[in-house]
């Protein structure tokens, strides 16, 4: 427990409050936010507070104080966290993970970014050229990830508008040698449309702002983001970054802005477009015709039951619509494209597990915060639902599962309450019952259901359900429109989302015509990028697994793979909704402390143990630290040697024996071993190469 800072600083571990309360809690956080002490420990949980201002803490002298050292030899920080983590991954070959997490705007990716800067700084000491050069592109990839996924948005200007999941690879030296990373659901519905006040994906105003004149004029662009109907709203508003150089696929991130330009004129049924240039701009930058280019916006291709195929003219709003979802493909291909070309630098090569040991994993998680807007549609829904499934990973981690343990082990414990989220994530993602079930089943019925007739069938199959509220629960909610939305009563607070479009983003249609003509262009990269517009119209499948089970199956994925790996938590806090550096808002920060689980967590880690092993790896690890133990025990049992080694170095008082583990309550009585170990090493060494050359 870290009680490294003076009291005027408050406690800087949450565990050494006095008494575990929510007034308690509340008056730390704020006394040490005042204090420029953003990071508080809860043993080895990182609370973080935005402090929306840049704080002289991430520089090369902090870096030094915290590598190699001990959680609590240092006050709280990132860096300790990240360090907790290389060490598990390196002295115990264990794969870990930083999951980072807090509510949009709470300080997320700049957490991931100093974690990933000290990780890079730790590394390599004898700057090994292969391995600088993963580690540059590690820390690199952000800026064009952050160009091309990063947007504003009424709660944080450079909001992420996907999740990103980052595996570096590590030798048994402990130095990076590659990585991989993983997006989740880019929200690219942003592309066309974006709320009043936001912005639509940073890598367009960088390039009309930094782009050179001759590549504008290339690119048939214009330097005005007004003049682009996709990108109207609030492009002054914050300042932007240079856009990331060498991008090759500039072109291809282009045409969706002409594309938005395009408008369709009716004359009578009959759709047509105005003016062949913006068309023969499109043609030109997708390598394609301008003929080809005006077919697949105005017709599409359909096999009818008999297995005709037919052409079909659309009317003005498919037209419309069909523009928008080619814009939109075009560019969460684009953004997949970088993702895979950032991956294939940097993908682990001739990596012999024989030769080099086991290759290890640290895992970094930031992903979208939970979201509530004034208009909340099916992107929030799902950063939400992912949100919902990041908390319950925490609650099976940090309070059920280290609980389920003290039970199995036979340690006296008093069990902690908590508000278990497993209630909500079934009632979005269970089968045939969940929402997400109904929504698939809405759009793949046969047939029209508008969004008010599945809101219907949910407000029918879900209206017991108490975190679903329907007109049951409330019936004079004038907050509510019952025909158009629903509530769901989030564990970090009740978000109302409009159904509208929620079928239509869901099923996530774009006409064949569109794939086709992308497969035929004469622009290798585009045709790479587009491979399932090699199928004809019959053999497309007419089920397709819509956006939000595509999304779900991903996010479960996700889940799973960090519940493989030992966990390392940074709990994020945003003080004000103002960006303000000094006001700490307490209604909010109290709600965060409260849904996060912090306060549930203090107590658990309060009255638990920091450290637990089984007995056999305990005794093989400190064996040689005691006179009864080293080199072999001659009692009944290892439990006994272990008693034997704790007594020995005086701790017992911190100790508890379980049924097949040791359990140590204060890391310090574990650092105290481990320096004597280190210390019997050499020595031992020594002795080792006596007896091998006989001297002995
Ligand atoms: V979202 O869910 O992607 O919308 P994040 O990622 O949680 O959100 P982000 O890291 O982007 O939030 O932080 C928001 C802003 O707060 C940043 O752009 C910075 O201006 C500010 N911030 C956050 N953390 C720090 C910090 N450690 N030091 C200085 C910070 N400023
Ligand atoms: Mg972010």
């Amino acid at each position: 427990m870290a009680e490294l800072e003076g009291l005027e600083f408050g406690k800087s571990d949450f565990v050494l409050l006095d008494e575990v309360n929510m007034e308690q809690f509340m008056e730390n956080l704020q006394l040490r936010f005042e204090k420029g002490r953003i990071y508080t420990f809860i043993g080895e949980v990182v609370v973080s507070v935005n402090p929306y201002k840049q704080m002289d803490i991430y520089g090369k002298v902090a870096i030094e104080a915290y590598r190699g050292r001990e959680l609590y030899e240092n006050p709280p920080h990132l860096y300790a966290v990240a360090d907790a983590a290389y060490k598990a991954m390196k002295r115990r070959a264990k794969d870990t993970c930083i999951v980072i997490s807090g509510e949009s705007g709470a300080g997320k990716t700049e957490a991931s970014k100093y974690i990933m800067q000290y990780i890079a700084a730790i590394t390599n000491p004898n700057q090994r050229e292969e391995v600088e050069s993963v580690k540059n592109v590690l820390l690199k990839s952000n800026c064009v990830l952050e160009a091309f996924g990063n947007a504003k948005t009424n709660r944080n200007d450079n909001s992420s508008r996907f999740g990103k999941y980052m595996d570096i690879n590590f030798n048994f030296n402990g130095d990076p040698t590659g990585g991989h990373i993983n997006n989740y659901l880019l929200e690219k519905s942003r592309v066309v449309q974006q709320h009043a006040g936001e912005r639509n994906f940073h890598s367009f105003y960088q390039l009309l702002r930094g782009g050179t004149d001759d590549m504008l004029s290339n690119l048939h662009l214009q330097r005005n983001p007004e003049a682009y109907v996709y990108s109207k709203e609030g492009a002054s508003v914050i300042t932007v970054g240079p856009f990331p150089p060498s991008i090759p696929p500039l072109k291809m991130f282009c045409i969706e802005r002409t594309l938005g330009n395009l408008e369709f004129e009716c004359d009578g049924e009959i759709v047509q477009l105005p003016g062949a240039g913006s068309v023969s701009h499109v043609a030109e930058l997708t390598g394609t015709e301008p003929e080809t280019v005006s077919k697949a916006l105005l017709y599409r291709t359909v096999a009818t039951g008999g297995g005709e195929v037919i052409e079909k003219g659309h009317n003005k709003l498919e037209a419309c619509f069909g523009r928008d979802a080619f814009a939109k493909a075009l560019y969460e291909r684009l953004f997949a494209w970088i993702v895979g070309r950032i991956n294939t630098v940097i993908e682990v090569k001739n990596y012999n597990p024989a030769l080099h040991g086991k290759n290890t994993v640290i895992g970094v998680l930031d992903i979208y915060g939970f979201e509530i807007f004034d208009n909340n549609s099916f992107e929030q829904f799902c950063i939400n639902y992912c949100n919902e499934k990041l908390q319950q990973l925490f609650i099976e981690l940090i309070l059920q599962q280290e609980q389920e343990e003290y039970h199995r082990e036979g340690i006296t414990w008093q069990h902690i309450e908590y508000f278990n989220n497993q209630i909500i994530v079934d009632l979005v993602e269970q089968l045939h019952k969940g929402i997400i079930s109904i929504l698939d089943e809405a759009c793949l019925t046969v047939g029209k259901v508008t969004d008010t007739v599945c809101l219907e069938t949910m407000n029918t199959k879900l209206g017991q359900h108490p975190h679903f509220t329907s007109r049951k629960h409330c019936p004079t909610d004038k907050t509510m429109d019952f025909q158009r939305h629903f509530r769901i009563r989030h564990y970090a607070g009740d978000v109302t989302y409009s159904i509208e479009g929620f079928l239509d983003k869901n099923k996530d249609p774009l006409f064949q015509d569109f794939k086709r003509l992308m497969y035929n262009s004469a622009d290798p990269v585009l045709k790479e990028m587009w491979p399932d517009g090699q199928l004809s119209i019959t053999e497309v499948t007419k089920r397709p697994l819509t956006a939000a089970t595509l999304f779900k199956n991903s996010i479960i994925a996700l889940v799973e793979n960090l519940a493989c790996k030992e966990p390392y938590y940074v709990r994020c806090i945003k003080p004000n909704d103002v960006k303000s550096p000094v006001l700490f808002d307490d209604a909010r920060c109290r709600h965060q402390v409260a849904y996060l689980g912090l306060l549930e967590n203090v107590r658990v880690r309060r009255a638990g143990f920091a450290y637990r092993q089984p007995y056999a790896r305990f005794l093989q690890r400190y064996k040689m630290t005691c006179e009864y133990t080293w080199p072999n025990h001659l009692m009944d049992t290892d439990r006994e040697a272990v008693e034997a080694i704790v007594t020995q170095h005086g701790f017992e008082g911190d100790v508890a024996y379980g049924h097949t583990k040791l359990f140590v309550r204060t890391p310090r009585s574990l650092f105290t071993l481990e320096q004597e170990r280190a210390a019997l090493i050499p020595i031992l060494v020594l002795f080792l190469q006596k007896v091998w050359r006989g001297a002995l």
